[in-house]
């Protein structure tokens, strides 16, 4: 576009001195003296995984000198609206993670009548059939793998601690309308399974919202119900869906040595966990890395409005166990 410039103010000699204001207004966005301004989504801004993603897009855009703008939207008119004000704000593109996936073709429509460049982050966008959006970039975890070190971490801590089996239960935290939740808990499941844990024993709670409150809530309920196990273990989707079913166990005298979960995340939901005093049956969390997710695409997006290179459609990334002793260690690994 610069080159395009100078040629047109070399034939149109008299016009020089406006030619930048001229072709400011012919060009619109592409003049090179915008800006750069990202729009950073998130469904759930008092979730500190969320705080995370949030911290490491300041740091990218610390670096490269953009404008970040950050917006909670925790409902479907609340993501409009403020799609809507990051294009009256001048953003050129932005990331986000929907309050509910199948917002897909919302997110699509809003982003092209703006002329907004758009990538997911931790959902998947699907339009109405369920489908993910070609068009929207995604990153994500992988989410089945993910839940698979869960369950295979839960299995060999019932080994070390000698329970029987037959004896304990096995609650899955549930949110099933999520696809990254329903495939995170599928993972454990499979891993339980395949360590012989018997499949009768695994109890389904659904969260209402995917929140600790939610979470204390449905576990109170399942284990009310299911009050024949002596020990449980605990998965979900993400750290708050454990803690809360790890609280609603210890409100029913059940400790460290009675209930023991292992989240998904490895925030400051799961690092309090781990700073207290004791063991608390919050046994350990797969971290994921907020800083790929948050530093990563904030920077892909960069790249997209300042160079047009499209981020990769698809980039899974990858967990590490990690529980109350190696902490230390595997974030240090993670770069955290
Ligand atoms: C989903 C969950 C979050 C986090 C993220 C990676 O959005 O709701 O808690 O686990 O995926």
């Amino acid at each position: 576009m610069k080159r395009g410039i100078s040629r047109l103010g070399r034939a149109l000699p008299l016009l020089a001195g406006f030619a930048g204001i001229a072709l400011s207004a012919i060009f619109g966005n592409a003049w090179a003296a915008d800006p750069v301004k990202i729009g950073f989504l998130v469904k759930q801004a008092e979730e500190p995984w969320f705080q995370d993603e949030w911290r490491f897009a300041d740091q990218a855009a610390h670096e490269k000198g953009f404008t970040l703008v950050k917006i909670g939207i925790p409902n479907g008119e609340k993501m409009i609206n403020a799609i809507d004000n990051l294009a009256a704000q001048k953003v050129q593109g932005f990331i986000i993670c929907a309050p509910d996936v199948k917002l897909g073709t919302a997110v699509a429509r809003a982003a092209k009548r703006n002329g907004l460049k758009a990538m997911s982050v931790d959902d998947q966008l699907v339009d109405g059939s369920g489908k993910p959006i070609a068009d929207i970039p995604h990153m994500g975890i992988s989410a089945y793998e993910i839940g698979k070190q869960v369950g295979q971490g839960l299995a060999a801590e019932i080994k070390a601690r000698g329970w029987s089996p037959a004896e304990t239960g096995a609650l899955r935290m549930a949110f099933d309308q999520l696809p990254t939740a329903r495939e995170r808990t599928q993972g454990a499941v499979d891993a339980l399974k395949a360590a012989g844990f018997p499949v009768a024993n695994i109890v389904d709670a659904p969260q209402a919202k995917t929140d600790t409150e939610n979470a204390f809530n449905a576990a109170n309920i399942a284990f009310t119900k299911q009050a024949r196990f002596k020990h449980w273990v605990i998965f979900g989707l993400n750290d708050e869906a454990v803690l809360g079913a790890v609280r609603a166990a210890e409100g029913r005298g059940m400790g460290a040595d009675g209930a023991i979960g292992i989240g998904i995340g490895g925030s400051k939901t799961a690092l309090n966990e781990f700073a207290k005093p004791a063991a608390t049956g919050f046994f350990g969390t797969v971290l994921i890395s907020p800083k790929r997710h948050g530093y990563e695409t904030a920077l892909d997006m960069y790249n997209w409005i300042t160079a047009n290179q499209a981020p990769p459609a698809l980039t899974l990334t990858t967990g590490t166990l990690m529980t109350r002793k190696n902490q230390a260690d595997v974030r240090k690994q993670m770069g955290l």
